[in-house]
């Protein structure tokens, strides 16, 4: 079952949890936009519009095969809807750049779309079906445990360059872009999904419409591409989820330098004229996607030094009353805070660990 951690203990559990990775900030022709702030943004009461979806995830967590029926597997723990989203045309290319992405990680990078109706903003990401644009997954076993899509997003500046569908029906759709770490996949259960959500507005004349499958129901943990043994030389490795679109274009990855930075379009505005309202350029003339990261780097350890603070002052009281409670939260979810109502315990692989008195995490006990 679960149990509290110390303060003291936190500090030295800290390093193990944070690694892995998340998008931040997504390039759209030379506009940058922000991404979900995993260590800002949860600590915020009214965190700022932009086009990624939110979670109170702030340790760069993954999600598990046990966990590919639960909403957690669509857009990451809890994920919230993001407020903003930016517009890009069909044809047009979007870089998603993810922090430094450890190469041990090996596994598949792929990406969906899937269509919002009225708005991204306001959907029921339950009922998103999600289709395939762009999907890499082992490119040459040769060296075994091989070259895989992520070891391509880790030479390509630790990003993601994908194509939009040129015959694509214009509309709001959510960006799922996930990397699915195997280096733990010959257990099962061992595969760590990263996924990640981003707003769209697709615009052009297309009339693709893509039938696509509910986020949970995109992978089972018995799949021939998600329960697979990297260390052992591979015939074939089967990418797991549905099939291709037919309309899919398949890129050569390359970075995207930044000429401006891009505002969230929010509400229900289209996007026309909102690209041009974006070009306060901020950056300078051609920087390029390094400097976005060497700023986010800086922030996060910034961030880590107030962390770490906070944590040893979180009360004993409330720690104590997080162990009250009914049923048992999985890894990476909340399980504790001073408004917090669900459930308080643990599965038996992780341990409730406070960050603030407002959000406590099941945080794996063994890496
Ligand atoms: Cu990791």
């Amino acid at each position: 079952m679960s149990r509290i951690v110390t303060p003291f203990f936190l500090a030295t559990l800290v390093p193990l949890i944070a690694g892995h990775g998340h998008i931040s900030n997504i390039v759209i022709n030379g506009v940058s936009y922000e991404g979900w702030d995993i260590n800002v943004f949860p600590y915020e009461t009214d965190p700022p519009a932009v086009i990624a979806w939110g979670t109170p995830n702030t340790s760069n967590g993954f999600i598990t095969p046990d966990q590919y029926n639960s909403t957690d597997i669509i857009c990451h723990l809890s994920a919230t809807n993001a407020k903003g989203h930016a517009p890009v045309a069909a044809g047009d290319k979007v870089n998603l750049q993810w922090t430094a992405w450890p190469d041990t990680h090996h596994g598949p990078v792929i990406t969906y779309l899937a269509n919002c109706g009225d708005s991204c903003e306001t959907v029921d990401k339950t009922t998103l079906e999600f289709f395939k644009i762009s999907a890499v997954g082992l490119i040459d076993d040769t060296d075994v445990p091989g070259t895989w899509g992520d070891d391509q997003l880790i030479a390509n500046n630790n990003s993601w360059l994908v194509e939009i569908p040129p015959t694509l029906k214009p509309g709001y759709y959510v960006l799922r872009n996930e990397i699915i770490a195997l280096h733990g996949a010959e257990e099962i259960d061992g595969a760590q999904n990263y996924p990640q959500c981003i707003n769209l507005q697709v615009t052009g004349s297309g009339t693709a419409e893509p039938s696509g499958v509910l986020g949970t129901e995109l992978y089972s943990s018995t799949d021939a591409g998600i329960y697979v043994n990297i260390y052992s030389t591979l015939s074939t490795y089967e990418i797991p989820g549905p099939t291709l679109f037919s309309g899919a274009v398949s890129i050569t990855q390359s970075s995207s330098s930044i000429t401006a930075s891009g505002t969230p379009v929010t509400g229900s505005g289209s996007a026309s004229g909102s690209v041009s309202a974006t070009q306060t350029t901020t950056l300078g003339v051609t920087s390029t996607t390094s400097t976005a990261i060497t700023t986010s780097q800086t922030s996060a350890t910034s961030t880590f030094t107030t962390f770490q603070t906070s944590t040893t002052s979180a009360p004993t009281t409330t720690a104590t009353t997080a162990i009250s409670g009914g049923s048992t939260q999985s890894i990476y979810g909340q399980c504790g805070g001073s408004d917090w109502t669900g459930a308080t315990a643990c599965n038996t692989q992780a341990t409730c660990t406070s960050y603030n008195p407002y959000y406590y995490q099941c945080v794996p006990t063994a890496n």
